[in-house]
C-alpha cells in the first residue's frame, strides 16, 4: 500500500527550485563560524523576514510573495554570533499544519482557497520586522501585525494594538521619526478586500495611536511603501491595480494597467488628510521601494527606486502580455508646496540600477548623504541565472552624494547579496559611519553567509563573514536592534 502524498512534492517551478527552494528548517545554531573578527561595537540583533512555503501550493505557479513568514535572527554578543530561524504561527500556518497540506490558495485570493478556510485570514506575516514600544512584530501588508518574542522568535499572537488599529491590515514599511520617536504607518485595503481607501496612523513612542484617519486614493492599487519627511507624508499611487471581479474569477490579485497614470498624494503630518494635495505624473511607472523624503524650503523631495514597467514577473500587464519587466533606477521626485501646480519634477539621481534602498535611519526625514542598495555591476562580475524574482543581485552599492561617488561590493562567483542593513558604529557617530550587514547566497554551496562591511568602504570587502552551516531562504526586509534597546 502507498500514500499519494500530493501535499509534499513542490512544483517544478523557479519559485521552488535551487537557491529559491523552500528551506522550512526551524532551528538554532550557537556560535556560528566567523571569518575575520566581528567589530566590538556590533552588540545586538539582526532580524529579517522571509517567505518560505510550508506546503506544496494549491496552484503550481504560486508566487514567492505567498510563502509563509519565516523570521531569521542573528544575535551578536561579544564577538560571537548565533542564528535562530522560526516560522510565524499565523492562523494560516496553524490550519495548514493541522491539515498537513495547503488549504489557502493563491496570493490574497480567497476564491482559490479550499471551502473550509475561505473566510479565514490568509495573512502570511512574511515581509518585514518592526520594533515598536519595545515589542517585535512580523508584518505583511495584507494583514495585521503578529507579535513575536525577540529572544526565541516564538509567536505571541496577532495584534490590533489594544483596539487602536481599526484596519484589518497594516503596512510592512512603517517609518520612524528619529527626532520624536514616532512611528508613521498606514493601511490599505483596510477591510481586507480591494478598496481605494488608505488609513494613516501616527503612533507615539509609547505605542499610542495619536492620529488615525482615512482618505481616498485615485484608484485601488498596491501601496507597498511610502515616504515621510519631518512635516509631510507622501504616497505614490501606481497603476498596480486590483479588480475584485477578476479576483473572483481566480485571476492574480494585481495587474498592471498602463492606461492609468501615476499620482502623488501629500499629507501634512500636523493637519492630516483634510489638507491632502495631489500631484500628477503623466505616465505609468512604479515605485518599488523608498529611500527617504526631505524638505528644502517649500519643496518636498522624494528619493526612491522607480521602474518604467510594472512588476511584470509577478503580476501581468493587462494591455500588453508580452511586456518585459524593466529594472528600477534611483529617482528624485520633487513637488513644490508653495504654488498650485500639480506637477512633479523627476530626475535620476543614482545613475545605476538598484533596489532594496537603505539609509542611515538616524537621519531619516532630513536630507541624507549616504544611500545603499542591492544591485548588479557587470564590470565586476557576470549576471546570475534568474530566480523567481528575476536576476539576483551580485553586488551592493553605496552612493555618497556629497562626493558624487558610487562604490560597490561584489560578493564573488555565484554569490548573491540581499537587502543590506545599516548599523551605526555608535549612537552619535556621524551619518554613514558604521557597518552594512547583508545575507549572501553562496549558490554553489547551497549555503548562506552574513557579511559585515564598512558601510563607507564597500569595495574593500567584508571585515568579517559569519558563515551559516546551511541555507536560509532568501528574504525581504530586516532591522537591527541594539542590545541596549531591547
Ligand atoms: C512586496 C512584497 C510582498 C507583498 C507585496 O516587495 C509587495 C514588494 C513579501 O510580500 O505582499
Ligand atoms: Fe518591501
Amino acid at each position: 500500500m502507498s500514500h499519494n502524498n500530493v501535499g509534499m512534492q513542490f512544483p517544478d517551478e523557479l519559485t521552488f527550485k535551487g537557491y529559491a527552494a523552500p528551506v522550512r528548517i526551524e532551528g538554532h545554531v550557537h556560535d556560528l563560524e566567523v571569518i575575520g573578527s566581528i567589530p566590538a561595537e556590533l552588540e545586538g540583533t539582526y532580524y529579517r523576514n522571509s517567505a518560505d512555503h510550508t506546503y506544496r501550493p494549491r496552484h503550481p505557479n504560486d508566487i514567492f510573495l505567498n510563502g509563509d513568514g519565516m523570521v531569521h535572527m542573528v544575535r551578536f554578543e561579544q564577538g560571537h554570533a548565533d542564528l535562530t530561524t522560526r516560522f510565524v504561527r499565523t492562523k494560516k500556518f496553524e490550519l495548514e499544519r493541522q491539515a498537513r497540506r495547503a488549504l489557502f490558495g493563491s496570493y490574497r485570493n480567497p476564491f482559490t482557497s479550499s471551502d473550509a478556510v475561505r473566510e479565514e485570514d490568509h495573512n502570511t506575516a512574511n515581509t518585514s520586522v518592526m520594533l515598536l514600544n519595545k515589542k517585535l512584530y512580523a508584518l505583511k501588508e495584507s494583514g495585521r501585525p503578529y507579535e513575536i518574542h525577540p529572544d526565541d522568535l516564538t509567536t505571541l499572537g496577532e495584534t490590533d494594538f489594544d483596539g487602536q488599529l481599526t484596519s484589518q491590515t497594516f503596512t510592512a514599511h512603517p517609518k520612524f521619526d528619529p527626532k520624536t520617536g514616532e512611528c508613521i504607518a498606514f493601511a490599505y485595503n483596510c477591510e481586507g478586500v480591494a478598496s481605494d481607501e488608505i488609513e494613516i496612523y501616527i503612533i507615539n513612542k509609547e505605542g499610542k495611536f495619536t492620529r488615525s484617519e482615512r482618505f481616498k486614493a485615485p484608484y485601488c492599487s498596491m501601496v507597498h511603501d511610502f515616504l515621510v519627511s519631518e512635516n509631510y507624508i507622501a504616497f505614490v499611487i501606481c497603476p498596480m491595480v486590483c479588480d475584485w471581479d477578476r479576483v473572483k474569477q481566480g485571476e492574480p490579485y494585481w495587474h498592471w494597467d498602463s492606461s492609468k497614470t501615476t499620482h502623488v498624494g501629500v499629507i501634512p503630518r500636523d493637519r492630516g488628510v483634510k489638507a491632502i494635495r495631489w500631484f500628477n505624473v503623466n505616465k505609468s511607472v512604479m515605485q518599488t521601494h523608498t529611500f527617504n523624503a526631505w524638505e528644502d524650503g517649500s519643496k518636498l523631495i522624494l528619493d526612491q527606486f522607480v521602474t518604467e514597467s510594472g512588476w511584470l514577473s509577478q503580476f501581468p500587464d493587462i494591455h500588453n502580455p508580452d511586456a518585459h519587466e524593466l529594472p528600477p533606477f534611483g529617482e528624485r521626485w520633487t513637488v513644490d508646496l508653495s504654488n498650485d501646480s500639480d506637477s512633479v519634477e523627476i530626475k535620476r539621481f543614482i545613475n545605476h540600477i538598484g533596489e532594496m534602498p537603505v539609509i542611515d535611519a538616524r537621519f531619516a526625514m532630513r536630507r541624507t548623504r549616504h544611500f545603499w542598495f542591492g544591485t548588479n555591476n557587470t564590470e565586476l562580475g557576470p549576471m546570475l541565472e534568474p530566480g523567481p524574482k528575476g536576476p539576483p543581485f551580485t553586488c551592493l552599492g553605496h552612493f555618497d552624494e556629497q562626493e558624487n561617488k558610487l562604490d560597490f561590493y561584489y560578493a564573488g562567483p555565484n554569490s548573491s547579496p540581499e537587502e543590506p542593513c545599516f548599523v551605526p558604529r555608535s549612537p552619535d557617530a556621524e551619518e554613514g559611519d558604521g557597518w552594512l550587514l547583508s545575507m549572501v547566497g553562496r549558490r554553489d554551496e547551497n549555503r548562506t553567509d552574513l557579511v559585515i562591511l564598512d558601510a563607507r568602504n564597500l569595495s574593500q570587502g567584508p571585515v568579517a563573514i559569519v558563515k551559516f552551516p546551511c541555507r536560509v531562504h532568501e528574504g525581504f526586509h530586516g532591522i537591527w536592534v541594539p542590545s541596549t534597546q531591547k
